[in-house]
């Protein structure tokens, strides 16, 4: 029999981070709404989660990594919306935000959730924030809670 490690959706005594960009405001702001939803649901006391606003996709991962690297939260998430239709220079911002927020995981350890829309048109991002697809804060909250749990899970 090989050894299975799986997560849990356990919180107890959890301490998030949530950083969401203002580009976008109507749709980041229903990106946290899912995230906190999310993490209400779960059972992480408001007084466990602390909400950082930054300026656009592109200065997320700088935050991200500040905030991994300070020793106070299990998990950091990274709220944001990039629409290629109103944005020239969607690959760079995209981009940027996608690496910066991974790297900031592996240079901490911390697990760091990319909770940001890349999407063609207003309409997909709306599609995502809240209707038809789902909410993509609600998924970035779900990866971290299980994440925080998985790395305690995994030995060593
Ligand atoms: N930032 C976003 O988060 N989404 C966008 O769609 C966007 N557009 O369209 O340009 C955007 N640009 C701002 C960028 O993230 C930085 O804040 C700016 O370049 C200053 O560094």
């Amino acid at each position: 029999m090989p050894t299975i490690i799986e997560s849990s959706f356990e919180t107890t005594g959890h301490r998030y981070a949530i950083t969401v960009s203002r580009w976008n405001e109507f749709i980041t702001k229903r990106l946290l709404e899912g995230a906190l939803d999310c993490m209400r649901m779960h059972g992480v006391d408001d007084s466990g989660i602390t909400v950082v606003h930054c300026p656009g996709a592109f200065e997320l991962p700088l935050v991200v990594h500040k905030l991994a690297g300070s020793g106070l939260y299990d998990a950091v998430l990274a709220l944001g919306a990039v629409i290629r239709g109103a944005t020239p220079h969607f690959e760079h911002v995209a981009g940027q935000a996608a690496n910066g927020v991974a790297s900031a995981a592996l240079a901490t350890g911390v697990p760091c959730m990319f909770g940001v829309l890349t999407v063609d048109t207003i309409e997909q991002a709306i599609e995502r924030a809240g209707s038809k697809a789902g909410n993509k804060g609600w998924e970035a909250a779900m990866a971290a809670i299980e994440m925080v749990n998985l790395l305690r899970a995994i030995p060593g």
